[in-house]
């Protein structure tokens, strides 16, 4: 399979970090082409632990080309210390090796400052649950044609009249909330001093890829977040500010929706959520604590807590149709294992109406009640498991019956965070 896109196909944390480092293996070029450094991919390899926010996973193995596509945003500041981080761990990244679109918007300290001062301000049920990283007012400035991005680091006078442009918008807007102005030069000699960090990793990206598609290279493109955090078609507003779903890493880094062979959606064998927002079948009893304990529920970035509930297979046929998924790997199947019942959502009531999507609306989105199927479990683990011979019949049962209701085969299945504990389903 030539050019993969790798989707979250829930609200994130789905296990991404190990699926694609599993895939790095047989790409030549892993790219990024959403979200920023709000992301957070755990990789294990040969025992060692890395945490990777804004850098691709494809860093960590030698012969990669990784990208940061025009669109993520871009903390340069944050960028320079996970860079550092990484090195540190023994990991080469040079400008060989790492890329940045000169296109992409970069999110500066305003943006972080007005996040977090936002959800501060915030009341219940208004409250996004956001990292706090800056991404929403990020994108927003990009949207408002008024961000700073790579390449205008490279040029004094632009970078000076990007920073007036960005600031004509922000500086009344924090006179509102009572914060201090920004200094224009302050910020631009912040600018300015970190260029010289950033600027010999800018690349024209699209044109890279063109040359590398002509030249039979592979290219993956890497998700962050998940299908269901997507602007337009998860579950607004308490969603992230980018468009997270399969279609966006075209766009992202700058090829044509032809560059796409195959979407792989990564799905988690129970459902979990960091943040705020509608969870229809989120678990606030002993199951739910069980899962979130056994499955290690904790954000990578934040380390805030995951809510955590059962397996939602109509939320998955929808992210599955808004992201073309070709197949889907189904991962953390061992956190299941000695449940003596499972239960799967099936589909929802309203108002004693069965519906087999989420509405759009919230108020309705509230008031659905999930329709559950009670499916028998299995005693035995199944963690490590690598081959479908090891797997219990109840388990096999299990893939199989979400297989069957999502309407999209499972390709894989992960029964641990090692990379060779992986089932490929033929
Ligand atoms: P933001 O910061 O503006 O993108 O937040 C908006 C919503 O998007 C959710 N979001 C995430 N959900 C799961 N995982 C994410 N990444 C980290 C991780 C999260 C962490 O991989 O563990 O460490 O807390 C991620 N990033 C954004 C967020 O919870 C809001 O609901
Ligand atoms: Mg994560």
């Amino acid at each position: 399979m030539a050019n993969v896109v790798v989707v979250g196909a829930q609200w994130g944390d789905e296990g991404k970090g190990k699926i694609v480092d599993w895939l790095s293996e047989r790409a030549d070029v892993v790219a990024r082409f959403q979200g920023g450094h709000n992301a957070g991919h755990t990789l294990v390899v040969d025992s060692k632990v890395y945490k990777l926010h804004a850098l691709p996973s494809g860093v960590v193995r030698g012969g990669k080309l990784s990208v940061i596509g025009n669109g993520v945003v871009l903390d340069p500041w944050h960028l320079i210390g996970e860079i550092e981080t990484i090195r540190a761990q023994g990991v080469e990244i040079t400008p060989e090796n790492l890329m940045i679109a000169e296109n992409t918007p970069l999110i500066l300290p305003i943006h972080g400052e007005l996040d977090r001062v936002r959800e501060e301000a915030a009341s219940k049920g208004t409250k996004i649950g956001t990292t706090g990283r800056g991404i929403g007012p990020a994108y927003e400035d990009k949207v408002g044609r008024r961000s700073v991005r790579v390449a205008d680091l490279a040029d004094a006078a632009t970078l000076e009249a990007r920073v007036d442009r960005a600031l004509q918008h922000h500086n009344p807007l924090r006179k509102g909330l009572g914060f201090a102005e920004i200094d224009r030069d302050e910020l631009i000699a912040q600018l300015q001093e970190i260029a010289p960090q950033i600027l010999p990793y800018a690349a024209p990206v699209w044109q890279v890829l063109k040359e590398k598609r002509k030249a039979g290279k592979r290219i993956l493109f890497e998700g962050a977040q998940g299908a269901l955090l997507d602007i337009d078609f998860g579950t607004y507003p308490f969603v992230t500010s980018s468009n997270v779903i399969a279609g966006q890493a075209a766009t992202g880094v700058g090829l044509g929706p032809t560059a796409i062979d195959y979407v792989l959606g990564i799905v988690k064998a129970y459902t979990t959520r960091v943040g705020e927002g509608p969870f229809p079948t989120e678990l606030e009893d002993a199951d739910g604590q069980r899962l979130g304990e056994r499955g290690h529920e904790f954000g990578t970035t934040t380390g805030r807590k995951r809510r955590c509930g059962w397996f939602d297979a109509a939320l998955l046929r929808q992210t599955c149709a808004t992201s073309g998924i070709t197949g889907i790997c189904l991962t953390k199947l061992d956190v299941l294992d000695g449940f003596e019942t499972l239960k799967i959502c099936v589909a929802y009531d309203l108002d004693g109406k069965r519906l087999d999507y989420l509405p759009t609306a919230a108020e309705e989105q509230a008031r659905c009640v999930p329709i559950y199927e009670e499916i028998d479990g299995w005693s035995e683990s199944t963690e490590g498991a690598r081959s479908w011979a090891d797997l219990p019949a109840n388990a096999i049962k299990y893939i199989r019956r979400v297989e069957e209701l999502i309407d999209c085969p499972v390709a894989l299945v992960s029964t641990s965070p090692e990379r060779e504990d992986t089932i490929l389903v033929t």
